[in-house]
């Protein structure tokens, strides 16, 4: 009997999971062309590891790249299995609540960037507490999607783009943050002369940082501190 629940539970834990898919450049869609598709919906658990930057097998390349103008809007969009667009489900489900963080790194060439390079944010929802509303309640709101603006004045050239939600859910174990991302190609036309300063992945995030070992479900849990650097203003 304990055996079936535990079964049954953790059945509907991975049928919750996503991974971000697509993206759209103003409102073009340009479908996965340019995703460095997670191979699966599992989270990342370790902040150490690797797999932070791109997720599992996304540091190489895939695909091409989107082109896109600096001072546009681009919108990420997350869904639980591949290709399932479907606005009726949950983008990530079953009570996954987290932060919605977006990041760029500008790169040689997008399409072979290993994600070693230096990360800027450049938007993030935390939460909001007078709402009681997460960064990925929105996402789940409006279709999986997010819609973000590259900063107008960052130098042209490639860059890799990075999409990111943490669902905080069994966060106050150790490591029992589940972070999902996905990295898209890029080249960024325009803009000005900006580099901005960055963090780097792995580097950026402590397994202990406030934002990651947090007990979102307690009494005393009030406000949330947004892992990672501040967004870039430009
Ligand atoms: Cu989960």
């Amino acid at each position: 009997m304990r055996t079936i629940a535990a079964a049954l539970a953790l059945a509907a834990t991975a049928a919750s999971h996503a991974t971000f898919q697509e993206l759209w450049v103003g409102s073009e869609d340009e479908v996965s062309t340019c995703a460095r598709l997670p191979a699966n919906n599992n989270p990342v658990t370790n902040v150490a590891s690797n797999d932070i930057r791109c997720n599992v097998g996304g540091t190489t390349a895939a695909g091409a790249k989107c082109s896109v103008a600096a001072g546009e809007s681009v919108t990420v969009e997350m869904h639980q299995q591949p290709g399932d667009r479907d606005c009726t489900k949950e983008a990530l489900g079953g009570n996954h609540f987290g932060p919605v963080m977006v990041y760029m790194s500008k790169v040689d060439d997008a399409s072979s960037a290993d994600g070693s390079s230096s990360w800027f944010k450049i938007f993030e929802d935390g939460y909001d507490s007078a709402t009681k509303t997460w960064g990925n309640d929105k996402l789940n709101k409006n279709c999986g999607k997010q819609e973000v603006t590259i900063p107008a004045d960052i130098a042209p050239g490639d860059y890799l783009l990075r999409a990111e939600t943490i669902a905080l859910h069994t966060a106050s174990q150790a490591n029992g943050a589940q972070f999902y991302m996905t990295c898209y190609q890029l080249t960024v036309t325009g803009g000005g002369s900006a580099n901005p300063t960055g963090v780097k992945f792995p580097g950026a995030y402590s397994a202990s940082d406030p934002g990651i070992k947090v007990d979102i479900w307690g009494n005393s849990f009030t406000e949330y501190t947004i892992p990672g650097p501040p967004v870039y203003s430009g």
